[in-house]
């Protein structure tokens, strides 16, 4: 049996309606608990170990062989960007009509791309790869500048903040940890950053004891 974590000074998980099962790190439910705080929502959270993990028993009851799983009642989801989008459809950050939804689709998805490169770079080409990548990355944030630049809310798609919001501030993060300069030429990135980091139950989370000390990424590369 997994080691149940009931309780982590982030949020209150008395009656939480949610359960996220995940790794002791960040990584993949990142995202998804920046949206929920900001949304005001608790969760509960089973911290599973690699040891854990090895045994494979929970690895046979997970539909893709991997975490995250998430769990809403009788609901039991597994695909990071499938649980952001059930909790934006349940909690109003999926856009206001289906023409802003598909557009919100399309950022997650490219948001997506980046976190797939960001993570190939974190697990498998560190040390040999890192150099190119920061070369790389000004052509890739470049596209969500001009998006952002563009929208005068200062949100992604319409006047709402959506999870393809959340998802990008999460990834955006990562690579400020990974090269604290690397939006100084991306103004309206920079400007997003700050604001969502900013947002009370967002700054809230990022404080909290029990979230800081999980890593990024489950290898201790950041
Ligand atoms: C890894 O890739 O931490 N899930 C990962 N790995 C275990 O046996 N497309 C889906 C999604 O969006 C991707 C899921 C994701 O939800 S996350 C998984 O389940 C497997 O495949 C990144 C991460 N990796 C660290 C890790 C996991 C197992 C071995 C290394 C944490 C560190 C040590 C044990 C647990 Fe570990």
């Amino acid at each position: 049996m997994w080691k149940q974590r009931q309780g982590n000074n982030c949020n209150n998980p008395t009656m939480a309606p949610y359960t996220i099962t995940y790794f002791p790190v960040r990584g993949r439910c990142a995202a998804m608990k920046i949206m929920l705080s900001d949304l005001g929502q608790e969760w509960k959270e089973n911290l599973v170990n690699f040891e854990e993990w090895m045994k494979g028993d929970l690895k046979g009851t997970c539909v893709f062989g991997q975490l995250p799983k998430f769990q809403d009642g009788d609901l039991v989801l597994f695909q990071s960007n499938a649980i952001l989008r059930h909790l934006a459809r349940k909690h109003g950050a999926y856009g206001k009509d289906d023409k802003e939804a598909a557009l919100i689709d399309m950022m997650n998805d490219g948001v997506e791309d980046l976190r797939l490169k960001y993570a190939r770079l974190i697990y498998q080409e560190y040390e040999t790869g890192k150099s190119q990548y920061l070369k790389d990355l000004p052509d890739h944030l470049s596209k969500f500048e001009a998006v952002l630049a563009k929208n005068k809310s200062g949100f992604l798609v319409g006047d709402k903040i959506s999870f393809a919001d959340y998802s990008l501030f999460d990834v955006l993060y990562n690579h400020t940890v990974l090269c604290s300069t690397c939006l100084d030429s991306f103004p309206a990135l920079k400007s997003f950053v700050e604001k969502m980091s900013a947002r009370p139950k967002i700054k809230a989370l990022l404080e909290c004891e029990a979230y800081k000390k999980l890593p990024i990424n489950g290898n201790g590369k950041q």
